[in-house]
């Protein structure tokens, strides 16, 4: 694609290109759907995944914010009693061997019955990133009329509010106040060197018990290493051993990660304008008691959002290496250690509203820097630091760039004001979509595609840049709101 076509000039974009990358993201979208959710990739991942949905509906929302709603609500129909979101809910009609580990492996609804998983769906036990207060924020905002209507946000917030209960009581392994993820896959980058050092001390599962369905599509050198994954599987089978039980403590894995808390901030600030927009239509139909609870939750909440903001930079901010780290809580000392890996999660705290002036130039600067090459070498952010040691340029959160994490880095740079650098970014992020078919992820240098291909957010987040048009305000992610 014509780098100048999907630039804006005087406001407007040029509207052919834009015509074509509509038309193939919205293809991808239609082809992925199943009826009341949408497959992250026919091939590789043929069930829902908890952040792809949100991230998908966040896209949708401009084709179809009713399948948006449904998006959303399929997902959270899922939810377990104790309020954990799954970050898989399992379609029944695909094949047990198309995906390991498949619901036979989780057990949800025996293994996960004390913690309260549903009897009518099979799910994982583990969680994904938060992103879904966010995305039903932005998914009401599609079609307010709508939403109303089918009372999208008075269903949704109640098992949104359990959903961040569970995450800031129960998952505060750590006692700080910040969410813990118990598994390489809770926090989304499943493979990223973050992890090698406490998954070192993790014994593999025997190989021999278990089929790796992902490599019958992905290939051998972009996937994770059969050592990694035996990792994965035994952590899982432990926890899932332990009846997916939080209050005996961590296991053998407990980390806190900037982006998966960073998310779980931001949505905090969305589910309080759930609240307060909930609070309005109430106030309007004289339920005043009701109209002034919301309220005041939604008070409470952003204060909540700020208070994690500092404690996220109290407890993650490295000011040496200019970006925030993950704590391993497992590792030896009362607060664990800080893991001194550069990823990309380090840099996604740019999207929180928050952060301090000095930390947000400090991050912009790191982006740019030889480690993640922004504007210089590298055409997306890596997921990883270029001149790591373990920068590998294909393998599986190892170096390439994903449109998830370089889309939040868009959001965060025009919320602090860099409309220039976010243009840039997202001219990238348009055009690498569609040259590599909606790939999964792409070589960071060369925008060159592997993995999957009609890949669910990247066709979702590109349709999101392209048809946004608050993208011009300063609010970032939640749009001027987030400030009044
Ligand atoms: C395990 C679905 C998911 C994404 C993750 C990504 C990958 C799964 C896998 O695919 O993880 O959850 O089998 O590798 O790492 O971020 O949600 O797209």
């Amino acid at each position: 694609m014509d780098r100048s076509a999907t630039t804006r000039q005087d406001g407007h974009r040029a509207a052919a290109p834009g015509r074509v990358l509509r038309e193939l993201g919205a293809q991808v979208l239609w082809a992925n759907w199943t009826g009341a959710s949408t497959v992250p990739s026919r091939e590789l991942y043929p069930h829902q995944w908890s952040w792809d949905s949100a991230f998908i509906a966040i896209g949708l929302r401009h084709l179809s914010p009713l399948r948006a709603q449904l998006e959303l609500e399929t997902l959270l129909r899922a939810q377990w009693g104790d309020g954990r979101v799954p970050h898989i809910v399992f379609n029944d009609a695909v094949p047990l061997d198309a995906y390991f580990p498949s619901p036979d492996f989780w057990r949800s609804t025996t293994a996960g019955r004390a913690a309260g998983a549903p009897a009518g769906v099979q799910t994982s036990g583990i969680v994904q990133p938060p992103a879904h207060a966010l995305a039903a924020w932005l998914v009401h905002r599609a079609d307010p009329g709508l939403s109303r209507a089918r009372s999208f946000l008075a269903r949704l917030r109640p098992r949104l509010a359990a959903w961040h209960r569970y995450l800031l009581c129960a998952r505060d392994a750590g006692g700080a106040g910040l969410a813990a993820v118990v598994h390489p896959w809770e926090q989304g980058m499943d493979n990223s060197p973050c992890w090698d050092g406490p998954l070192s001390r993790v014994e593999p599962a025997d190989p021999a018990a278990y089929r790796r369905a992902d490599l019958d599509h992905g290939a051998p050198e972009d996937r994770p290493t059969d050592l990694d994954y035996g990792r994965y599987v035994r952590l899982a089978e432990v926890y899932r051993d332990r009846r997916y039980a939080d209050a005996e403590g961590p296991g053998a894995f407990a980390v806190e990660d900037p982006a998966f808390n960073a998310l779980l901030i931001v949505s905090e600030c969305a589910l309080a304008l759930i609240e307060r927009e909930l609070a309005a239509d109430d106030a309007e139909s004289g339920d005043s008691a009701e109209s002034a609870a919301l309220a005041e939750s939604a008070a409470e909440r952003r204060e909540r959002a700020d208070a994690l903001t500092k404690t996220l930079v109290d407890r993650l901010w490295d000011p040496r290496r200019g970006l925030f780290l993950c704590r391993d809580l497992c590792a030896p000392g009362r607060d664990g250690e800080l893991v001194p890996e550069r990823g990309v999660t380090g840099l996604i705290p740019l999207v929180l509203p928050g952060l301090d002036r000095d930390i947000t130039a400090t991050l912009v600067r790191t982006a740019c820097g030889p480690h993640f090459g922004l504007e210089g070498p590298a055409r997306l952010v890596p997921s990883y630091d270029l001149t790591g040691p373990a920068f590998d340029p294909r393998r599986y959160w190892r170096g390439p760039a994903w449109f998830n994490t370089n889309w939040l880095l868009e959001k965060g740079l025009r919320l602090h004001g860099d409309h220039p650098r976010a243009d840039g970014l997202r001219d990238a992020l348009l055009e690498a979509a569609v040259t590599s078919g909606f790939a999964e992820y792409v070589d960071p240098y060369t925008a060159r595609g592997s993995g999957a291909r009609g890949f669910g957010w990247t066709a979702a987040l590109a349709l999101d840049l392209l048809l946004d048009d608050s993208r011009s305000g300063r609010g970032g992610l939640l749009g001027e709101e987030v400030w009044s």
